[in-house]
Parts: structure tokens; C-alpha cells; sequence
């Protein structure tokens, strides 16, 4: 595996490539075109210009984290087949630049949704928190203005503002979409995109939905073994593959995080690896990597993440605010350091007692 850390480009995150290439063990970056949006064709020059930046800072970009689907696909509207055809000028684009490793998300509307971006913790560290009651009190837009208070000045990735103010419009587009009509819209994405994919050697990572169920009534299928696997199997493609993200699958107790993993051998393109503490069934929140921290074994993902053989690029995922830090919730340095720095040695005893 390689580890990595996010980075939202120098104009975007608070952040340095000069701070990462100091973390031991982070070799690359995942980055994005931060100010392209769903839907826009990525000129090769803006992808080489974030390269050779990457580069110049002795670090590789190891991966593009998201090239995002535009609405249109996901509810499968007429217009749909303009907007793929532009996703496969980016994927031709990318590979031109030998980029092969793309994540992307299916969620209807919204990326990932939490309550709380700043609840404190009892050593004084903010994290990001999701609480279902506080969810089934309130509607996306009171949801938005509660939690775009919290940001620290960013901007939430599927929260930003001008997509607020269509709300409406994007919930009326999904109106007679459920799992059935959006797994058969991802698959006849899937099936046009894979070409260009198999030209370029391009692993398309898909993201779990985060929580992994339906929020305010939009589908949501990216959430389990059984439906993940039927998405592999339905485009039956090695670059038709997964990001495996511990913190999104592990929203539902039901999911077995190192079963999954084992199951998904061969097709796990890039992982994100974070903790969730439990309060409840319905109630948790993003506790630092460390598992007595937290309710996962990460020894165990690890251990099964290794096992299927995974050498792509991993990340920590969301870290703690900790340290006074001011950045983007969940972006921050100093625990997302630390997160890697624990990986890269709960890899590094696994891989010492493997070859003993
Ligand atoms: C990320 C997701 O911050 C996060 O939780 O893992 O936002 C992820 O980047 C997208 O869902 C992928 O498209
Ligand atoms: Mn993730």
C-alpha cells in the first residue's frame, strides 16, 4: 500500500504540501481540481499543472479524489449521455496524464452528511458527529444552515451553497428514482465509461454512501456487501472497483468491516481508514484512529487489508481538530499525521509477523 493524505490544492487548503512530505510515510497526495464542477470536462493542462506542483514538492498524486457524477447521471435524466461524454474527456484526459485511480460517489443530492462538524470530545478535541434524531428533526435546508456555521470558512463538498439553493429542484429530480432506478442508472454510467477506463488502465473507485442508509428519503445503494458485490458483478471489470472506506461501511453495526474487505479482493482500488465511537446505535462520532479510541479493531481491517494483498494508495480518513488547529472540518494536519503514522505501524508489525 501507499499511504497518503488529502490535499484541496494550495488555493483551497490550509494544509501544505512542504507540511505533508514531512509526515513519515506519506509518499503521495489525493487530490482534485477543487473549483471544477460536476459536469465540467478537466483540461489536461489544469491536471498536468497539479501534477508537476505535487511533484516539485517530492510527493506523487497517487489518485484524484472526486471526479464527481453529475446529477443528471445519477437520476438518469435525458441530458445524462452529454455529462458522461464529458466525464470520459476528464478520464481520457487523466490517463493522458497518467493518472489511474479515480473516486467517485453515487449519493442523490448530497456527499457525506453529518450533524455536528465541531462536537467536543472529553479531551477537548472537536469532532465530526451524526446523531439520526437530531436527522429526522429537521429538512436538508435547516440542515444546511446548521452546519454551515460550523465549516471554518469552507465549503462542505455536496453542501455548497449555490447547490442549496436548488434544493428543491434536485429533490424533484430524484422523485421517481429508488435503488432499482439508480443502480440501473450507475450501471449504464459504468458501462460507457469502461471503455476508456480499459484504454487508460483507470481504476474507478466508487465511495460509500455516507451514512450508509437513505437520508431524508433519497436512495442510497452503495451501502453493503450484497449491494456492493452486485455492483461488481453487474459491470464485471477489474477498474470497476471500490474505495473502501471503514468510517462510511461502519456507519451500519450490521457491516462487517474485514469480512467485506475479504470479500472484495481484486477490487479494492483505494482505502480510507478512519474510527467511529459509538453512543448508540444512532449516534456516533469520529474518533481518532487508535482503536481503544473508537468501536473498530483497526488492527483487523488492517490485517485484512493485507491479507487480499492491497497495494494501492490508503489515507487516513477525517482526523480529530486538535492542537487549536483552524482548518477544514476534518481536514486538519496534526490528526490525520497521526492517523497515518499509526497505520504505517500497524502495517509494519503485520507485514514483520507475516514474514517471520
Ligand atoms: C470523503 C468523501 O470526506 C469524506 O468523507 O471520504 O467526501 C468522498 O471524498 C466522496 O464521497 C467521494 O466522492
Ligand atoms: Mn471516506
Amino acid at each position: 500500500m501507499q499511504m497518503t493524505l488529502r490535499w484541496y490544492g494550495s488555493r483551497f487548503d490550509t494544509v501544505t504540501l512542504q507540511q505533508i512530505r514531512q509526515i513519515p510515510g506519506v509518499t503521495g497526495v489525493i487530490s482534485t481540481l477543487y473549483d471544477t464542477a460536476p459536469g465540467d470536462v478537466w483540461e489536461l493542462d489544469a491536471i498536468l499543472a497539479l501534477k508537476k506542483e505535487i511533484e516539485e514538492a517530492g510527493l506523487s498524486l497517487a489518485g484524484i479524489e472526486s471526479v464527481n457524477v453529475h446529477d443528471a447521471i445519477k437520476a438518469g435524466l435525458p441530458e445524462c449521455d452529454r455529462y458522461i461524454d464529458n466525464y470520459i474527456a476528464t478520464l481520457e484526459n487523466l490517463g493522458k496524464a497518467d493518472i489511474h485511480l479515480v473516486c467517485y460517489n453515487f449519493m442523490p443530492v448530497f456527499d457525506w452528511t453529518r450533524t455536528e462538524l465541531a462536537r467536543v470530545r472529553p479531551d477537548g478535541s472537536t469532532v465530526l458527529a451524526y446523531n439520526q434524531e437530531a436527522v429526522d428533526k429537521l429538512n436538508p435546508e435547516e440542515m444546511f444552515s446548521s452546519i454551515s456555521g460550523d465549516t471554518n470558512g469552507a465549503v462542505m463538498p455536496g453542501w455548497e451553497p449555490d447547490r442549496m439553493e436548488h434544493i428543491k429542484e434536485l429533490f424533484d429530480m430524484y422523485r421517481d428514482v429508488d435503488d432499482e432506478k439508480l443502480f440501473a442508472n450507475l450501471k449504464y454510467f459504468l458501462e460507457r465509461i469502461m471503455p476508456v477506463c480499459d484504454k487508460y488502465d483507470i481504476n474507478m473507485a466508487i465511495h460509500p454512501d455516507d451514512p450508509a442508509w437513505s437520508v431524508f428519503g433519497l436512495p442510497r445503494i452503495i451501502i453493503n456487501k450484497e449491494n456492493i458485490l452486485r455492483m461488481m458483478k453487474m459491470v464485471d471489470n477489474p477498474h470497476n472497483g471500490v474505495t473502501f472506506c471503514s468510517g462510511s461501511y461502519g456507519t451500519n453495526l450490521k457491516n462487517d468491516l474485514p469480512d467485506m474487505i475479504r470479500s472484495l479482493k481484486g477490487r479494492i482500488h483505494f482505502a480510507h481508514v478512519r474510527n467511529l465511537k459509538f453512543n448508540s446505535p444512532t449516534d456516533f462520532e469520529e474518533a481518532a484512529h487508535l482503536s481503544s479510541d473508537g468501536s473498530f479493531d483497526m488492527y483487523e481491517i488492517m490485517l485484512a487489508l493485507y491479507d487480499i494483498g492491497f497495494t494501492g494508495p490508503i489515507r487516513p480518513d477525517h482526523g480529530r481538530m486538535i492542537w487549536g488547529e483552524v482548518a477544514m472540518p476534518g481536514y486538519g494536519l496534526y490528526d490525520r499525521a497521526l492517523g497515518a503514522a499509526y497505520l504505517n505501524g500497524l502495517w509494519e508489525a503485520i507485514e514483520k509477523s507475516h514474514k517471520k
